[in-house]
């Protein structure tokens, strides 16, 4: 029988609601799903990240074709496949002669520059499944001088009526319950593991593979429980708000070295791939909240990563593609130190997140963000090499949402589009957010000599590295004046002791 359309659909796309399949005819049409080494090798991607974008397309292509659906599987080992996407589709197009070719927008801009080539008369439709489309985010950030995510989340709350009161106002009278969201971790404070979904006979397929054909790749593919399906997903979305979400607000910004995911979701691996729907899973949180389960600050700050923060990088990252790539404002150009990728350094801070990532293809936002994110920032890692680490280690990496974190909030790069200014701090935060601390060869409390803790001497250097472009930013005077005001005996030494540090980073000794 003659095919229609033939509707692709990418390993990060894996939802019944997608705008490729809307109309979909089982009896004439035919979905191409294809694993590719392609995508599989463009950055150096954690096997688990593989394991779980390859074992969640196939359980995907399962649920379709039981429900009568032709699906053109490619698998990575078949002799025949081109190992593209771009290959792939033109394969289909030769064998099938569909009248069409559909597709949605994928989540990179490298993919819909691809896109434009693969075949004449594409359709590229709109990726239905987030709250706010990219032409709803252009109109918003149009004519606006500051692009702030604060803004941009209240529109969001009032057009979704999130957490909204009947007369149009927030629930407990305010916007943000941030300030209630930093407590520190009470020591012994007992922590609800994370719903693990042990692999079934299609993944332990896909482990067995991905170990034969990845051996270079990042860390470990063993312990690998992430859901690939979506009602695993929303079993593991169930489990977190009955036992993680009440705790979620107060201690969102804790860490702790024995504890990689406390009151987190870790549901992004799932969510970034379509398994789970953003709205809905705000849905459920907000129901928890209306029913007393949990607090208003625990509910608020969760509701506002979704459609606050997910939402708006995205909108940022396609507002600002491709220039936003190349943004370098603080000039970073020095090397990956290679402990990001073995951990190796007597840094207990960043030796527990990066292994952790190592072993779960997971850091929560904080050990991102002020950890191996922050040490980036003050070091003056090239952004490059910093978003390619990024979007190798974890499992829900993808450009739209990695790009904007890093290069923008994490290492100030774009200047100040997304944070009015950079998330810099000394060890003092580390040590007052977690227990890294204690079991470090450095002293937190030193910023001069051997012993110092590194974060605190390249706090103080970054500050002076960049004083002239800091002095016009309200937002770093006080940090600018008490550099200033620093005996410059002292001020010498911090410089010193981190010129040192820095070349010994760039050039270690042989082990
Ligand atoms: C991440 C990923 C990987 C590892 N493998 C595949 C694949 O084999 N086939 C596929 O269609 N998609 C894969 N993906 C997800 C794509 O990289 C993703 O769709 C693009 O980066 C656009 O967001
Ligand atoms: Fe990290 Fe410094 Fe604390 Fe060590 S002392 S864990 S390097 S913040």
């Amino acid at each position: 029988m003659a095919v229609t359309t033939l509707r692709v659909v990418l390993g990060d796309q894996l939802s019944g609601t997608l705008s490729a399949l809307s109309d979909l005819d089982p009896t004439r049409d035919v979905v191409l799903m294809a694993e590719v080494m392609d995508e599989c090798t463009y950055v150096p991607h954690h096997l688990k990240k593989i394991v779980l974008v390859l074992s969640a397309m196939r359980h995907f292509a399962h649920a379709l074709a039981a429900k009568g659906v032709r699906v053109r599987y490619v698998r990575l080992d078949d002799p025949t496949n081109t190992q593209t996407l771009r290959g792939e589709v033109r394969r289909a197009v030769a064998a099938l002669k569909p009248h069409r070719v559909v597709v949605t927008e994928p989540g990179e801009y490298r993919v819909i520059s691809d896109m434009r080539d693969w075949t004449e008369d594409l359709e590229i439709r709109p990726d239905i499944r987030f709250v706010c489309s990219i032409a709803d985010f252009r109109h918003w950030a149009s004519g606006r001088t500051s692009l702030r995510m604060e803004f941009f989340y209240r529109d969001m709350r009032r057009r979704t009526g999130l957490l909204m009161t009947p007369d149009g106002e927030p629930e407990g009278d305010r916007w943000n319950f941030d300030a209630e969201n930093r407590k520190r971790l009470p020591p012994g404070l007992p922590i609800p593991p994370v719903a693990g979904f042990p692999p079934d006979g299609l993944t332990q397929a896909v482990i067995d593979l991905v170990r034969q054909r990845f051996t270079q790749g990042f860390a470990e593919v063993d312990g690998f429980s992430f859901p690939v399906t979506a009602g695993d997903a929303e079993t593991a979305l169930a489990d977190f708000i009955a036992n993680r979400l009440p705790g979620f607000g107060d201690w969102q910004d804790a860490m702790r070295s024995n504890a990689p995911t406390l009151f987190h979701a870790v549901i992004s691996p799932a969510l970034n791939i379509g398994l789970l729907d953003p709205l809905q899973v705000c849905r459920s949180v907000e129901a928890a909240w209306r029913r007393g389960h949990v607090a208003l600050n625990a509910a608020e700050g969760f509701i506002r990563q979704i459609i606050g923060w997910r939402e708006y990088i995205r909108g940022i990252y396609w507002l600002k593609m491709p220039e936003y790539g190349a943004l370098n404002a603080l000039n970073a150009t020095r090397p990956l130190p290679e402990f990001y990728w073995n951990g190796a350094t007597k840094m207990a801070c960043i030796r527990h997140v990066v292994g952790q990532t190592r072993r779960h293809a997971y850091a929560h936002h904080i050990q991102r963000l002020m950890v191996t994110g922050n040490f980036a920032l003050l070091a003056g890692l090239h952004p490059d090499a910093v978003d390619e680490w990024y979007m190798a280690v974890y499992a829900d990496a993808y450009q739209w949402a990695e790009m904007p974190n890093t290069r923008c909030m994490a290492l100030f790069a774009d200047g100040g589009i997304v944070g009015s200014k950079p998330y810099a701090a000394s060890g003092a935060y580390i040590n007052r957010m977690s227990d890294y601390c204690t079991g470090c060869a450095y002293d937190v409390k030193q910023a001069t000599g051997p012993a110092a803790c590194p974060f605190n001497f390249l706090y103080w250097d970054f500050i002076a590295r960049h004083a002239e472009r800091f002095a016009s930013n309200v937002r770093m005077a006080m940090p600018l004046r008490n550099w200033q005001r620093m005996a410059p005996d002292r001020r010498d030494a911090i410089r010193a002791r981190a010129a040192e540090f820095l070349a010994e980073m760039d050039a270690p000794p042989p082990l």
